[in-house]
């Protein structure tokens, strides 16, 4: 399948060798999902970084960060009691656990495609027991010259959405979990509309209902309220299991639009967008039917799990929309895209 995404011709842009572990002991597998933002004239990744023990023959080993550091819980490979179809998730005498521990960690670029981790930043790691199975996937967005991180929050409590904010990306005000499990991808939009805040983000209901993308109003930006299922997945399509937002609406002036992810029974993930009614987003006007974007590349195909295109985080400059992505759940790459483009693409509802 043909998609409308440019790929930089230097992909991956970033993989688990480019950067050191975060501690002795743990290796890097995944570099994976990025927020992108501006700051201080430079574009910064703020990439999740997946990290678990260096693993021996026979046995598999992953970390889980409890008060006092990191623990690490091993099981032998032939246990009957474990379960590691999945190299993301193992179950264990009923339990679910991660097989990597996730992190988040800045780098930054003048050109946008070649990236350093610069000096006096600190790493952004999971806290307390909400976190214990790390943080991932953040997503970026600035507001009133606030930055507000909204990030994946897995612990044996469930998979819920935690919040941070700061204004220098040295100092950090923790917010704790904003909206409790099961929910991921949450983007807050970066203006208010009608003095309020939104946010689009995705619960998992696992007898009614489904993977679907909602709305959310607040005040504050802190506390969320009037939740509204607006995306729903679409049998038979590319997106029919499950969809979740990338980063923040893009304001034009035919409405927000939001490129989102949509993965299929076969977990392919690929990448679609849809339209909002700029005044009230709880409208959606339009929606892509087929990806603008679909793995294709080695490296999105071939990977720690193949067949992903996933992105939390973009730079908008006038009609030029350049996404920052994960590839095969293990590389970070780049796309640019024309926002017409897109646009013509969608389908309206009426
Ligand atoms: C899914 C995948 C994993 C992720 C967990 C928890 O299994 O997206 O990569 O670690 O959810 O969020």
């Amino acid at each position: 399948m043909a998609d409308i995404a440019q790929r930089f011709t230097q992909n991956p842009i970033l993989s688990p060798k480019d950067l050191s572990p975060s501690r002795d002991g743990l290796e890097i597998v995944c570099l994976l999902n990025p927020g992108v933002f501006m700051f201080e004239g430079k574009i910064w990744l703020l990439i999740r970084v997946a990290e678990r023990p260096e693993q021996t023959a026979g046995i598999i080993s992953f970390p889980i960060l409890k008060k006092h550091g990191i623990e690490i819980l091993a099981i032998e490979e032939n246990d009957p009691y474990l379960n590691a179809t999945d190299p993301r998730v193992i179950n264990y005498k009923g339990a679910d656990y991660l097989t990597t521990l996730s992190h988040l960690r800045l780098v930054c670029s003048d050109d946008g495609v070649h990236f350093y981790q610069p000096a006096g930043y600190p790493l952004l790691q999971g806290e307390g027991e909400d976190e214990t199975f790390g943080i991932e996937d953040c997503r970026v967005s600035l507001i009133d010259k606030t930055y507000y991180l909204t990030f994946t929050s897995v612990s044996a409590h469930g998979v819920g959405v935690g919040l941070r904010t700061t204004k220098d990306w040295k100092r950090f005000e923790k917010h704790g979990m904003i909206i409790p499990p099961h929910n991921k991808d949450c983007a807050i939009f970066e203006e208010r509309i009608n003095g309020k805040f939104y946010a689009l983000h995705r619960p998992s209901s696992v007898a009614l209902g489904g993977n679907y993308i909602w709305l959310a109003e607040s005040p504050d930006g802190i506390h969320w309220g009037k939740h509204k299922c607006i995306i729903k997945t679409r049998p038979n399509h590319w997106d029919s299991a499950r969809v979740g937002a990338g980063a923040a609406p893009i304001k034009t002036a035919s409405g927000w639009l939001e490129v989102y992810h949509g993965a299929n029974g076969k977990h392919q993930y690929c990448l679609g967008a849809f339209l909002m009614d700029l005044n009230d987003p709880s409208k959606v006007l339009a929606r892509t039917e087929e990806p603008i974007m679909v793995p294709t590349a080695d490296y999105e195909l071939h990977g720690f799990f193949g067949e992903v295109v996933f992105t939390n985080g973009h730079i908008v400059n006038g009609d030029e929309l350049t996404i920052y992505y994960g590839a095969a759940d293990e590389f970070v790459c780049g796309a640019k895209f024309s926002i017409q483009e897109i646009l013509d693409a969608l389908v309206f509802y009426h």
